[in-house]
């Protein structure tokens, strides 16, 4: 039900119930439409070719449409049934004097968390959906959306089953497919998915984005519409997500509630952090791939995108991770295994799957280096020979994953065994085939099969600089 107006609606009903006794079935069913679906015998624009018993009809079938009934525009007995039936558990009465009405976050700049995945989909379909629906949303307004990965965020995602806490049970395969709660504190603002649905990034099943951004339409504030076109409209209809547009309406309610997009960039991040992730001089601390993403650190900060997507995600390391210091020296991830090391001076920390593991930071003696190697500028782990390579000044390790021993015979020359490559190094990744080795203001595009340069590039290079 979501939707704050389905609570309303139960309230309603409850309220009127006493005093519904005495009006005939029209009658009630008029004031209930009245209050929940727009309808106003009153404000029937006289140009309207329609009647007005054509106009109750409509609102009647707009009505049935929200509940899955059949659209027959008439009082039969499921409609008045439903009418006169609360059905969803106990009303959060808090919400409901938070009256949705005009409610809206007083920030412009709000947190998301996604706290729980489908198992219907890969974990960074979900993450990279999310980050669309958000998307769509930033992109008519000032709003700006940061994703957090532990604690509470404004706007809390969670798919669950049946009863999940809020008086509001999803009603299994079907039927309501996802609500939300307009904005505010604790519960408020939060979007929750039925896990009976099957939720996909295609026309099959449910399309998690379609009905993500309607949901974050609900966290943001806006009601339900009555233009069918409109993202906000009661039902579910798939359209192509790679081609979705908000509707006039959809921008003009949401801009109502926050304006229009800030012109000036500069002042818009004014209270930001800065992002001027295309500053010629840019270098990084250490980059590695995590999942299908692209981490840059640098500081306390962290920059993320996917590779081929336009968009750069911006954030500090301690809103990622609050137990993990800046000053990132070197990372790598083990594909497959979802997890990623990360490292400063004599010490390294396990995050799996997003989350630091308890037992670290280890020091790297533990790994097989001696007690002299006292920090390292970069590592990076190689799919192909599932090995670990680390960089310190002019040498280099190799370490191997499956025994987790050092390789004997090790350290080596960087500058003899691959050859184009000058120490020291900042940062190296690996991506498709290809090492990405970072020096200052520039990266070195090294071809692991080869093995030799392929390409000097910009250290912003994958920024689209
Ligand atoms: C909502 O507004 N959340 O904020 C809920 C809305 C939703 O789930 N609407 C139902 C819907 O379209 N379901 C599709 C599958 C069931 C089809 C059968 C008929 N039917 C979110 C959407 C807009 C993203 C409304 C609905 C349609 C429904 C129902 C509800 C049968 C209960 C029972
Ligand atoms: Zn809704
Ligand atoms: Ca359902
Ligand atoms: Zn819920």
């Amino acid at each position: 039900m979501g939707t704050m107006k389905f609570l309303t609606l139960i309230v309603a009903l409850q309220v009127s119930a006493s005093g519904a006794a005495a009006m005939n079935e029209t009658e009630f069913a008029k004031g209930y439409l009245k209050k929940f679906y727009d309808f106003d015998n009153d404000r029937i624009p006289m140009t309207k070719t329609k009647t007005n018993r054509n106009f109750l009809e409509e609102k009647i079938q707009e009505m049935q449409q929200y509940f899955g009934l059949e659209a027959t525009g008439q009082l039969d007995t499921p409609t008045l049934k439903i009418m006169h039936t609360p059905r969803c558990g106990v009303p959060d009465v808090q919400h409901l004097r938070a009256a949705p009405w005009r409610s809206r976050w007083m920030k412009r700049y709000l947190t998301y968390r996604i706290y729980n995945y489908t198992p219907d989909m890969k974990r960074s379909d979900v993450d990279y959906i999310f980050q669309k629906a958000f998307q769509v949303w930033s992109d008519v307004t000032p709003l700006r959306f940061q994703k957090i990965y532990k604690g509470v965020a404004d706007i809390m995602i969670l798919f669950a089953f049946g009863a999940h806490g809020d008086g509001s049970s999803f009603d299994g395969r079907g039927g309501t497919l996802a609500h939300a709660f307009y904005p505010g504190s604790g519960i408020q603002g939060d979007a929750h998915f039925d896990e009976a649905e099957t939720w996909t990034k295609s026309s099959r099943g449910t399309n998690l984005f379609l009905v993500a951004v309607h949901e974050l339409g609900h966290s943001l504030g806006l009601q339900h519409s009555n233009h069918p076109k409109s993202i906000m409209y009661p039902t579910y209809s798939y359209l192509d997500p790679n081609t979705f547009r908000l509707s006039a309406h959809d921008i003009r309610s949401i801009q109502a509630l926050y304006g229009a997009p800030v012109k000036n960039p500069q002042l818009a991040n004014s209270d930001s952090p800065p992002t001027a992730a295309c500053h010629q001089s840019l270098s990084f601390d250490a980059v590695t791939t995590v999942g299908d993403k692209i981490l840059f650190f640098k500081d306390r900060f962290l920059w993320w995108k996917l590779p081929g997507s336009p968009d750069t995600n911006f954030t500090s390391i301690s809103s990622v991770w609050p137990t993990i210091p800046s000053g990132i020296q070197a990372a790598y991830e083990i594909e497959g295994r979802n997890q990623l090391f990360l490292f400063k001076d004599d010490k390294y920390w396990l995050i799996n799957d997003f989350m630091p593991q308890p037992g670290y930071p280890r020091s790297i003696s533990s790994l097989g280096f001696p007690e002299s190697v006292k920090k390292i500028d970069a590592a990076v782990f190689d799919p192909l020979r599932r090995k670990v390579y680390f960089f310190a000044d002019k040498q280099y390790w190799r370490y191997d994953v499956r025994q987790q021993l050092m390789d004997p015979a090790y350290p080596k020359l960087i500058s003899t065994h691959f050859p184009g490559i000058e120490p020291k190094i900042d940062a190296v990744f690996y991506f498709r085939r290809h090492f990405y080795v970072f020096q200052g203001t520039h990266q070195l595009e090294y071809d692991a099969l080869l093995p030799r340069v392929t390409r000097k590039l910009k250290s912003t290079s994958w920024f689209g600089c």
